[in-house]
């Protein structure tokens, strides 16, 4: 199993995250992969690499996000620090938004304010913005791309091990901690190798939002997500049942969407359900965006699950027998994440 890990997460470090009317702390911390990369010390499940030089990640962007989207990010920190210089010691977050369905805004007249820039291009207030974001979430691409390539060398899994997460990222748009979606990314060079079907099984707590909205109208990459009902849970506004793909991609994505306060037997039925539906795909690779916010002990989520079924759900997805890109997406029991994510890839290698 080659490991790919992102040696320049820790330039990004939120401060604090918008959350019911106050700024709390961030609860994604450079400490979450920290925790993993001491774990993976101590039970060595696979080589631990950095994602070669040569690869160009700037095309693999641009293949599943806008042109306009990557320059905005690639200059969203100058930019708010020319806003005003103070800034240089404040997180970017967004504080308007033109929302969507009301005619009296104008799209037609995007805004030159920097401010109001950044609500174009982000959902939620909580996803910080920092001198080190667009530097640390690059390399993390970078990391998705590598896992894929050695995927395609034939590698039968990879690992983009990395942070900040992507699967709340959509083509034009951050939120959820998300800047780009490395597992859109890892799919769409899946694809780009010359696969001709790749299904991607999502099952951090959150619905994988933005994953979702990249492949939407496409038969090519089969979305599926298990997570906390969206009548509830963050996103919100995205993750029904009901949603199986527009146009071409009409049937091929399914959500599994469980009630807040699911235990393990519900969930891993809901899971099996997803691996029959992968199987009967036919895909030739798999895409995991790997969240560990299922863990009982997660701050923000409302799962039941419990360290050693991770073990478990490693072997289920290894029992497809496909190749199979991990990407790290959420997990906030910070002293337990890198138990909880090396259990998945500890239990993938020993099915
Ligand atoms: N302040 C991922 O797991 N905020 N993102 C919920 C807590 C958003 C989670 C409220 C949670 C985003 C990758
Ligand atoms: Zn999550």
């Amino acid at each position: 199993m080659k490991i790919f890990s992102n040696t320049h997460h820790h330039l990004h470090r939120g401060q604090q995250e918008m959350f019911r009317g106050r700024l709390v702390d961030c609860h994604e911390v450079p400490q979450r992969l920290d925790h993993v990369l001491a774990e993976l010390a101590r039970r060595p499940v696979g080589q631990l690499l950095k994602p070669p030089q040569h690869l160009n990640v700037d095309a693999a962007l641009e293949s599943v996000h806008t042109s306009r989207y990557l320059a905005f990010l690639a200059t969203a920190w100058q930019e708010w620090v020319k806003l005003n210089p103070d800034n240089a010691n404040r997180d970017a977050l967004p504080s308007v938004w033109p929302l969507p369905g009301h005619h009296a805004f104008r799209m037609d007249k995007p805004p030159l304010n920097f401010a109001a820039r950044l609500g174009q291009y982000a959902f939620d207030a909580g996803t910080p913005l920092m001198a080190g974001t667009w530097q640390a979430a690059r390399e993390g691409a970078a990391c998705a791309v590598a896992a894929a390539h050695a995927l395609m060398s034939g590698e039968s899994a990879t690992v983009a091990l990395t942070r900040p997460p992507g699967h709340h990222a959509g083509p034009a748009y951050m939120g959820g901690y998300c800047f780009l979606n490395n597992a859109a990314v890892a799919a769409q060079q899946l694809i780009e190798q010359g696969l001709q079907r790749v299904a991607v099984l999502d099952i951090d707590y959150h619905h994988g939002n933005g994953t979702q909205a990249i492949f939407d109208t496409r038969a090519d990459v089969y979305t599926l997500s298990i997570h906390g009902d969206p009548q509830t849970e963050y996103p919100f506004f995205l993750g029904h049942a009901d949603e199986r793909g527009s146009d071409e991609g009409q049937g091929f994505n399914l959500n599994l969407p469980l009630p807040r306060g699911t235990e393990f037997e519900v969930w891993f039925a809901a899971m099996q359900k997803a691996l029959q539906v992968i199987s009967d795909y036919g895909p030739q690779a798999l895409v995991v965006p790997l969240g560990l916010d299922t863990y009982e002990g997660d701050p923000i989520s409302g799962f039941k699950l419990k360290s050693a079924h991770y073990l478990q759900i490693g072997q289920a997805i290894a029992s497809l027998r496909l190749p199979t890109v991990f990407t790290l997406e959420g997990g906030y029991a910070v002293a337990d994440f890198g138990i909880n994510t090396v259990n998945v890839l500890e239990g993938f290698q020993t099915f």
